[in-house]
């Protein structure tokens, strides 16, 4: 028999697709939205767009053939960065740079043979998406969602332009450019996300299909605190608010901490030049700055120091905390390495005394010590509420919800975004561009310069402009909107993306959103991911959808894929990381090429072109095919796995597609009628139909699980085998085996989408594969059954029936236990040995 050319096959059904959808039309299935990030258009795809986008196509081809309606739409998040430094360095436009590599990445998903809705597809920067980015803008606008406003705020001075909270990581970088963020007071538009912390905090409940993990991360994020904030009197004329979520723990309060930005720090460094030296110079130590104030605990009167603390967070409480040694870690380093006095007593002792230890302090629950007054021996948590109540009264403290979730800032001093649309008027002050006037169309630049301030600063013909309510002269806006913007709606768009009228049909949005299955990175879990969030819900709440379903969440059910790590040489002797061209291998293990006796261990990492272990998907898809390189990343790993690629293995995937070719070319060359009865099967062959049957369930439920792609795989390379076996002992019918190989083929359809098309109809059917998910009856297993005589310590006792072939004892053992008779023979004996031959079985028992 010839060999399959796998290649040959996928040029013939890509050409085929191309001119007609694999899939039969199906507007009346039930919707399922099957979306994957959409990719910034840098120009290629990587390995990490291979895997999720597969994962995506796999899915939506899952659900196609189970009679989905299925939604699977395609787009570009193409304003940012990139686009705007490749301008200014090489003095093109930014937009035809985007489109270009728009049409290059639209080349590379046909090599993968993605298949997505391409009439829904939208690029952001198209003035007909980012004209209803700039219309959401006003509705903000005019709801008092969208402000201007005075901060101190991240600047990366890499990148010239301000950044969210969110975009700065805990190393305090920035997440592009990796620039150490400076911090600067400006002028900018904020989204009033804070208004939504609590509704964003308690719907992560309802989202019980999301991976814990992201739920966490989103929950610290927003990071609720309640507490009391509590006055403290001091020797001068003002009083100390401090913000804690213990309370009564204030009879061991030591010292009052305050944060660099407090006011009272402030205005003390204007009178003391050794502080303000001392604050310029810091950073790095733990060391505090006593100031020349006492305070007065309010409970019981004693004085305490004050001090420049500075652990203690700006902008997080009142930026003052009381600082309780015996009971806070931090306060306690902080008192032992600035010498503040403390007594060594618990304010709350542990249940169990043995409990203290004098090193560190106790942070635990208990009961209240005899340093507490009125209120020893009580529950820690009620005396809490006690003091709590009795300091209201006084009018000293009041209960507090903090959030550490800050609002959104939009505005970024870029060119390449969507501008916002916004007027400034001396006399109406700033006035949102009228719906009609939308979009604010930015000009076609190709020479961009004014790095600091947005580029459109320069450009007079763009901020001369009249007002729009009172039409005297007036300036532009010249900032544009951070494109997390545009990535936090589309998943809306995509469901009308041609409306020439609204931003979307409430109609359409209602009937189709939320997003069923959302696949990405795990890198969105905070920003991406909470900023659509809460536009999903303002969108709602001014108005724009009205679908309570999952308390207007976009998105059901989340999925982050792992990362993808390319081979790295690391030579064991420098530590470098070496070309794999710089490598080879000596009798198994790999050496550096240049000096043999330099080791080198391969490891995996993160591939990047700094640790030479990119593997780019398309000349791997040209050399083994689109379906061999699906099924190899698929099977690499589970899909929220790390995958370590591993090019040698990718032989492994093509070995058992060729070897099912193979099979289904044997069968259909079998001289017999396509049907046989389960009369004339023997146990092989019904055991085969078993597995086939087994197999079919699990896929599906694996393909449902999402989690477990890569065992659908592993399954149908294990039936594979079998059905090989069967046809080598040439004991089973046509009709099993194609059966076998029908539901094999259809099952892996979703993943291997033109090997299967072409053994489909290589097993005579002229319908697509996609028409329907396999079924096939569970075959009832009458296999030929013997009886066997059963002795007991040398003596008959009964007969008994097992399967003609099955002597294994761990069955027939069973199968004795198992006799209604047994239990006379057997009972509090113990059987000490079984001799299982094929006529009789004897036992001896004790
Ligand atoms: C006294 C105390 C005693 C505290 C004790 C804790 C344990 P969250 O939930 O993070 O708000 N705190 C308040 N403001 C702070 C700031 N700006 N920077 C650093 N720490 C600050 O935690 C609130 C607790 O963190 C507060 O409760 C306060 O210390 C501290 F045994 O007050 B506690
Ligand atoms: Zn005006």
């Amino acid at each position: 028999s010839h060999k399959l050319n796998l290649l040959d096959i996928e040029k013939k059904w890509k050409k085929e697709w191309a001119k007609q959808s694999p899939f039969p039309a199906n507007e009346s299935g039930k919707k399922k939205y099957v979306l994957s990030m959409f990719p910034y258009p840098s120009g290629s795809l990587h390995m990490g767009h291979v895997r999720v986008y597969t994962i995506s196509d796999t899915l939506s081809r899952y659900y196609r053939m189970k009679g989905f309606n299925v939604i699977h739409p395609m787009g570009w998040d193409a304003f940012g960065l990139p686009a705007e430094n490749a301008a200014i360095e090489h003095h093109i436009s930014p937009k035809s740079w985007t489109k270009s590599n728009i049409e290059k990445m639209k080349h590379q998903f046909e090599y993968m043979n993605v298949h997505f809705d391409w009439d829904r597809e939208i690029v952001t920067c198209d003035p007909s998406y980012y004209k209803w980015g700039q219309y959401l803008f006003t509705q903000l606008f005019r709801k008092g969602l969208a402000y201007q406003a005075d901060a101190l705020v991240n600047w990366d001075p890499v990148d010239c332009t301000v950044l969210a909270n969110e975009q700065v990581d805990s190393q305090g970088r920035s997440w592009r450019s990796g620039a150490v963020v400076e911090k600067k007071n400006l002028c900018q538009w904020f989204f009033k996300t804070s208004d939504y912390s609590e509704r964003l905090l308690k719907d992560l409940e309802e989202l019980y299909a999301w991976p814990e993990k992201v739920k966490k991360m989103q929950q610290n994020w927003i990071g609720k605190s309640e507490g009391l904030e509590i006055q403290f009197k001091t020797d001068q004329k003002y009083t100390l608010d401090v913000y804690t979520t213990r309370p009564e723990t204030i009879f061991g309060s030591a010292f009052i901490g305050l944060s660099k930005s407090h006011p009272l720090v402030q205005s003390e460094a204007q009178k003391y030049e050794n502080l303000s030296t001392f604050l310029k110079s810091d950073d790095a130590n733990s060391d505090g700055f006593e100031l020349p104030i006492v305070a007065y605990n309010p409970l019981t009167a004693a004085p305490i120091p004050v001090y420049y603390a500075p652990y203690v967070v700006n902008e997080h409480g009142t930026g003052a905390v009381m600082g309780v040694p015996m009971h806070d870690l931090r306060d306690f380093t902080f008192a032992t390495e600035n010498g503040i006095p403390f007594p060594p007593t618990n304010v709350v002792l542990p249940l169990k005394s043995e409990m203290i230890n004098n090193e560190s302090p106790y942070t635990g629950n208990g009961v209240m010590s005899e340093i507490s007054g009125e209120y020893s021996g009580m529950k820690n948590k009620e005396a809490a509420k006690a003091i709590s109540k009795y300091l209201q009264s006084r009018g000293i403290a009041r209960f507090v919800t903090k959030y550490r979730l800050r609002d959104w800032l939009v505005s970024r001093q870029r060119f390449w975004g969507t501008p916002i649309p916004i007027v400034h008027c001396d006399s109406c002050g700033a006035v949102p561009v009228p719906e009609h006037e939308l979009p604010v169309q930015l000009p076609e630049l190709t020479d961009i310069y004014g790095k600091g301030s947005s580029p459109l600063t320069n450009l007079e013909s763009w901020v001369k402009t009249n007002c729009p309510q009172c039409k005297k002269p007036a300036r532009r806006e010249t900032d544009t909107m951070d494109t997390f913007v545009d990535s936090s709606w589309y998943f809306f768009r995509f469901l009308d993306p041609k409306n020439k009228n609204l931003p979307f049909d409430p109609k359409k949005v209602e009937k189709e959103m939320p997003v069923d299955i959302y696949i990405g990175g795990i890198e969105h879990s905070i920003l991406h991911l909470l900023y659509s969030r809460f536009l999903s819900k303002v969108m709602h709440d001014i108005g724009l959808w009205k679908n309570d379903s999952l308390n207007n969440e976009p998105f059901t059910r989340l999925i982050t894929q792992g990362m993808v790590h390319g081979p790295t040489y690391v030579s064991q002797s420098t530590g470098r990381i070496l070309k794999p061209s710089q490598v080879e291998k000596i009798l198994g293990k790999f050496v550096n090429t240049a000096n043999p006796d330099d080791e080198v261990e391969l490891c995996y990492f993160k591939m990047s072109k700094s640790k030479h272990n990119g593997v780019d998907p398309i000349s791997t898809i040209l050399r083994w095919g689109s379906d061999v390189t699906r099924a190899h990343l698929l099977f690499s790993a589970p899909v929220d796995g790390v995958l370590q690629w591993d090019s040698t293995g990718i032989v492994g995937a093509e070995r058992w597609l060729l070897r099912l070719a193979t099979c289904v070319e044997s069968i259909q060359q079998m001289d017999q009628p396509d049907v046989s009865s389960s009369s004339e099967m023997n146990d092989k062959t019904l055991e085969l139909l078993e597995q086939s049957h087994d197999y079919m369930v699990a896929c599906a439920k694996n393909y449902e699980n999402i989690f477990s792609l890569n065992v659908i795989i592993s399954d149908s390379m294990k039936l594979t085998i079998t059905i090989y076996n069967c046809l080598k002992d040439n004991a089973s019918p046509k009709g099993a085996l194609k059966t076998s190989a029908e539901v094999l083929i259809r099952c892996i359809a979703p993943i291997v989408p033109c090997i299967s098309s072409e053994l489909w109809n290589h097993l005579g059917h002229k319908d697509s594969v996609y028409t329907s998910w396999p079924s096939m009856q569970k075959p009832t297993i009458t296999k030929k059954r013997v009886s066997v005589p059963v002795q007991i310590n040398g003596k008959w006792r009964f007969q008994m029936n097992i399967p003609s072939d099955s002597l294994s004892e761990n069955l027939v053992m069973k199968t004795v236990l198992a006799h209604p008779d047994a239990h006379r023979w057997l009972k509090d004996k113990k059987v000490v040995r079984a001799i299982i031959k094929p006529k009789v079985v004897s036992l001896v028992v004790k």
